[in-house]
């Protein structure tokens, strides 16, 4: 499949703080700097979106490459189907740097230039990452970190915490159903007031990131003639489908979790370990050596969270 050349569009200019798209991964370490994330903002609000980390046509090829890899990962019995009320999601039962039609996602030096700004230094990635298509219509507030009551504390509420998910959504969320809702600041050890929520206005391009302690939920519902409004997820699916802003086109999503090696990470490693779903998925995760390299080379600092995580099959 040929590659969408990585220029921005006339209509969306490219904002300064974004190097030019290099043409293939750099083999030096650091990436380059990305003085315009905002990552002071994005430490007091727990998200944030970057605009237009990606040229249009670049999530174009994102989602024809994503088809082809779901029906290969079918073939392989590397898929998953969930049905639920609102329809069927297809996604990985493995993770993104083991799909190599995609890889060059977490690879990109945009990605781990932004992620390496936003926590600090070199990010480590350990193997939680998915490709996602379709939308079953589970919604519900939560968060992503182990200590998920905030009332109950634990080592995630000991700032400074350093463990994000970005979403790269192949789709309008804008504008359209299907994007992120989530709760500002609710990431703060000392901030206990529930905050009011919003929806993340994603555009194609964007890429979206939040603290795992950030309050949140999928598949948010825009309401028809008040878009803007954010209702309680529970309150979005008992919305008949007429009062219901439609998708702009079918639910695709890219999601990649990074830290920061310590004793968060540690803390963090260590619940997943107890969990079947990811056992499974650090299990069915296999590539060859070279993989390793490209991601050390690209700046990440990839963390072997089980035996055959990363191994050739
Ligand atoms: O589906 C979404 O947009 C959010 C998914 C989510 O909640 C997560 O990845 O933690």
């Amino acid at each position: 499949m040929s590659k969408a050349p990585a220029t921005p569009t006339a209509e969306a200019p490219r904002p300064s703080h974004l190097p030019s798209t290099p043409t293939a991964v750099p083999h030096h370490y650091p990436p380059p700097s990305y003085p315009g994330v905002e990552r002071e903002r994005f430490r007091q609000r727990g998200y944030t979106v970057v605009k237009r980390v990606f040229a249009p046509e670049e999530i174009e090829a994102l989602r024809e490459e994503s088809i082809a890899a779901l029906e290969r990962l079918e073939q392989q019995d590397l898929l998953v189907s969930e049905s639920g009320a609102e329809g069927t999601a297809r996604y990985s039962r493995c993770d993104v740097l083991s799909i190599s039609e995609v890889r060059h996602m977490m690879l990109d030096p945009r990605i781990v230039g932004v992620i390496g700004e936003l926590l600090g230094a070199r990010p480590a990635y350990f193997g939680e990452s998915v490709l996602r298509m379709g939308a079953i219509g589970a919604r519900g507030w939560h968060r992503d970190c182990v200590n998920r009551r905030k009332f109950r504390g634990g080592l995630d509420w000991h700032d400074p915490y350093r463990i994000l998910r970005c979403g790269i959504y192949m789709q309008d969320q804008a504008h359209h159903t299907g994007g992120l809702a989530l709760r500002p600041r609710s990431h703060r050890p000392g901030f206990q007031i529930r905050s009011l929520p919003l929806l993340v206005d994603a555009e194609v391009g964007d890429l979206v990131v939040w603290d795992l302690r950030t309050v949140h939920s999928g598949e948010a519902v825009r309401l028809r003639g008040l878009p803007g409004l954010t209702l309680h997820p529970r309150m979005q699916t008992l919305l008949p489908q007429a009062l219901r802003v439609g998708e702009a086109r079918e639910r695709m999503v890219l999601f990649m979790s990074f830290g920061l090696r310590g004793p968060h990470l540690d803390h963090y490693l260590n619940y997943l370990m107890t969990r079947k779903q990811n056992r499974e998925i650090w299990a069915t995760s296999r590539f060859e050596a070279e993989v390793w390299e490209q991601a050390s080379a690209a700046g990440l600092d990839v963390v072997a969270a089980s035996a055959e995580y990363g191994t050739p099959r």
